[in-house]
């Protein structure tokens, strides 16, 4: 069967398309169109490419399907291997411990054996589409496993693994059970990246730390420096790869007349106030939406932001629902936003519009196009897809964008108006300097970041990636010598 498979293989938790089941208990994909598949699917279709994945519901086995020239395979899970594999392991053990215990993690033993069983699946569902000699590409915290497994059934294989959430701090990671078990796990790939530098030294020393405790126990010996790890005989490399967005096409859109239309509609259907502020995020506790909030509010009650004037939207996409903390996370958002309309809106006047539903892609870009104040707080975040996507949608130069220290953007886009979400005052007068900021200040501002967004797109995120993964015979030093790629 490998013979016969592809030559490039990407493994995701889930598949760019999900399975719908009907009333009628049919079932139908549909399209789930994020940056990565956008980014790769040329690589893909160009590769004789396939994308292992699950599909989305529980027990769901479809066969593979061909969709825009690459194979869809599904990796079926059973309703429990969701609730701890998915729910439990991935969300609500590693996400709180990757994002600096925002929530204190949960370790439960079945979790992890769940965890285990379903990289298994993942690996052996990999194992067989994937040509002899292939290049496979693991994405993201729930696969950690894969690389290893995978090495050690397919050795003929070239092995990639990308963590698109933050890695954490040797002090945080030791709570970990499993923490030697997740880091010999990565080290089974040829090259391994992350969003930022930081991230890579934790992994790298972590290497150091854990694996090579296993040598005082007669195992391989683990060493590393500058951006490679020897393990026995094999060497992995780690950097940093920002990841990004299709900025030519945002750019596009947001050109459009009937996104530029919608988002004059918008304001109107807002009251035509003097100033729009949004906030775009998955309702997850790492995104700060309840800080950003109680700065909104605290500056309403200064009378330091009229709400006759501005008003704000914020847009949550619900997330893990069926995580205990994030049903906490919703109730006490909810109460916040009551709280605020409650005092300072007027009948037909809100301050502060929530919307706890999906919307619509062109949806987006016209709140991103009407936005003038545009808020980015997390606590912790990987890179922060949102905050390159307005700035991506702002061709007029128009908008200012408040950022948190605490996001990988930060790293590249530093003329934002940059916070620390931790301490309130700071953050409440970024919102002031960003709603004041005068129009010649916003228009430098944007044009250069807009400048870093639209020559640093997800292509090259993906190309950079790839093309350090396929040289693995120069090692550490071309991936210090390539401009993406800092250690
Ligand atoms: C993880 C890491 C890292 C959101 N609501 C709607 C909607 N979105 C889109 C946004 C953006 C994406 O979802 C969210 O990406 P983020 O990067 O902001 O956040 P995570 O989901 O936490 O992503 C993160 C990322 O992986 C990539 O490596 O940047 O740090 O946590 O594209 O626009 N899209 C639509 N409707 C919505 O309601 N259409």
């Amino acid at each position: 069967m490998a013979d016969l498979g592809s030559d490039f293989v990407v493994v995701a938790n889930r598949l760019p398309v999900d399975l719908e089941t009907l009333p009628d208990g049919s079932t139908r994909w549909k399209r789930s169109p994020g940056g990565l598949v956008t980014a790769l699917e040329p690589i893909l279709r160009s590769n004789k490419g396939a994308w292992v994945g699950w599909p989305g519901v529980p027990d769901a086995n479809p066969d593979p399907i061909i969709q825009d020239g690459v194979e869809l395979h599904s990796v079926p899970l059973s309703a429990r291997e969701i609730e701890d594999y998915y729910e439990g392991f991935s969300n609500a053990t590693l996400w709180p411990l990757y994002h600096d215990v925002i929530v204190k993690p949960v370790y439960d033993r079945e979790w992890w054996t769940a965890y285990v069983a379903v990289n298994r699946k993942f690996t052996e569902a990999t194992a067989d589409v994937a040509a002899q000699g292939a290049t496979v590409w693991i994405q993201d915290y729930q696969l950690q496993l894969v690389p290893k497994m995978l090495r050690m059934l397919r050795p003929d294989l070239t092995i990639g693994f990308f963590q698109h959430i933050p890695f954490p701090p040797v002090e945080l990671f030791m709570q970990l059970p499993w923490r030697t078990e997740i880091v010999e796990g990565l080290l089974g790939a040829d090259l391994i990246g992350f969003h930022l530098p930081g991230g890579a030294q934790n992994f790298l020393y972590l290497a150091r730390r854990l694996a090579g405790q296993s040598t005082s126990r007669g195992s391989v010996g683990v060493r590393s420096k500058l951006g490679v790890v020897q393990v026995g005989f094999r060497t992995v490399r780690v950097g940093a790869f920002p990841i990004s967005i299709d900025s030519g096409q945002l750019d596009e859109m947001s050109k459009r007349k009937d996104i530029r239309d919608r988002a004059k509609q918008i304001r109107k259907e807002l009251g035509n106030p003097k100033r729009i502020m949004l906030g775009v995020d998955r309702l997850d506790y790492t995104k700060g939406i309840d800080v950003r909030l109680n700065a909104l509010m605290e500056l309403f009650e200064e009378s330091r932001i009229d709400p006759e004037e501005t008003v704000m939207v914020q847009l949550a996409t619900p997330s893990r629902e069926r995580v205990e903390s994030y049903v906490r996370l919703r109730s006490d958002i909810e109460q916040v936003v009551g709280r605020i309309n409650g005092e300072y809106a007027r009948v037909g006047h809100g301050v502060l519009h929530y919307l706890h539903r999906p919307i619509p892609r062109e949806e987006l870009i016209a709140f991103f196009v009407a936005a003038d104040v545009m808020l980015v707080t997390p606590f912790r975040d990987g890179m922060n897809l949102v905050a390159k996507e307005y700035v991506a949608c702002r061709s007029d130069l128009g908008g200012a964008l408040v950022l948190s220290e605490f996001t990988g953007a930060a790293a590249e886009l530093r003329q934002a108006y940059l916070c620390n979400p931790h301490d309130l005052e700071d953050l409440k007068g970024s919102i002031i300097a960003a709603l004041e900021q005068d129009r010649e200040t916003g228009r430098k501002k944007m044009r250069a970041l807009r400048r870093q967004v639209l020559t640093h797109d997800v292509d090259r995120w993906a190309k950079s990636f790839l093309n350090a993964l396929s040289h693995g015979g120069v090692a550490g030093s071309a991936l210090l010598e390539d401009d993406d790629v800092r250690l």
